[in-house]
């Protein structure tokens, strides 16, 4: 019975999902969810790229946070259209929460919408929100042994960002292993070592995604 429960709510999610993906296709506009852990870096990842994309592509992020606007108050500080879902104790966003979010934004004045999922490396991954890319951001202090633990995400993610790469000499992360534990497990991803707070790495990162976003235009031309 609570096998069939489960199916119901991600039936209805995956519904939702094809939802949003049509309202974006019909818009063009890109849509890339963003998985890590709490802490690993997923808003200073928005606030480079913001900054990366600026008279190249314009960019809103829905913000998905157990409690609290603090990483939307900071990204619209620095001029980034954001938005804030708090999920009230959920650890995942839902593809309905998204579509709310969605009908909220200027979507006629956006290429690019990142979505920061809830700070989690498991539950996240069960759901399709209509994303066109997903990816995982990992840093350098969590160690190189997370996709063992959380293989999911690791596994079906586009694209593996490997964040605080200026701690590498204080940390004892091996990035040959990550990488080749990544690559093994998830023949297709791309992966992209950077410092989000110093900003090397970003150009490539920005490139990726500039990239991705004219084969999706391609794609639904
Ligand atoms: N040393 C270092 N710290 C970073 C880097 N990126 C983010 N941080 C710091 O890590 C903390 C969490 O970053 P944040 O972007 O809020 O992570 P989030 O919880 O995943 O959104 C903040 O104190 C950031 O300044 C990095 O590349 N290097
Ligand atoms: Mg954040």
């Amino acid at each position: 019975m609570e096998i069939k429960v489960l199916r119901n709510i991600l039936d209805a999610n995956d519904q939702m999902a094809e939802q949003n993906r049509t309202l974006l296709a019909g818009k063009k506009i890109m849509m890339v969810n963003v998985w890590a852990s709490p802490g690993a870096g997923k808003t200073t990842l928005m606030l480079r790229t913001a900054e990366a994309l600026k008279d190249k592509a314009r960019m809103a992020v829905i913000e998905g946070d157990v409690a609290s606007s603090i990483d939307t108050v900071k990204l619209m500080e620095s001029g980034v259209t954001a938005i804030q879902i708090n999920t009230d104790g959920g650890c995942h966003l839902d593809a309905g929460m998204i579509h709310t979010a969605l009908l909220n934004l200027p979507l006629d004045e956006l290429d690019i919408i990142f979505i920061e999922n809830v700070g989690n490396l498991i539950c996240p991954g069960e759901f399709d929100l209509g994303e066109y890319k997903k990816i995982i951001i990992a840093s350098t202090p969590e160690g190189e042994d997370k996709p063992h633990k959380y293989p999911l995400m690791f596994t079906i993610a586009n694209a593996c960002v490997i964040n605080k790469m200026d701690l590498m000499p204080y940390v004892n992360f091996d990035i040959d292993s990550f990488t080749r534990t990544v690559t093994g497990m998830n023949q297709g991803v791309e992966m992209f070592p950077i410092s989000g707070t110093r900003g090397h790495g970003i150009d490539k990162w920005a490139d990726w995604v500039l990239k991705n976003l004219v084969k999706y235009r391609i794609n639904r031309a």
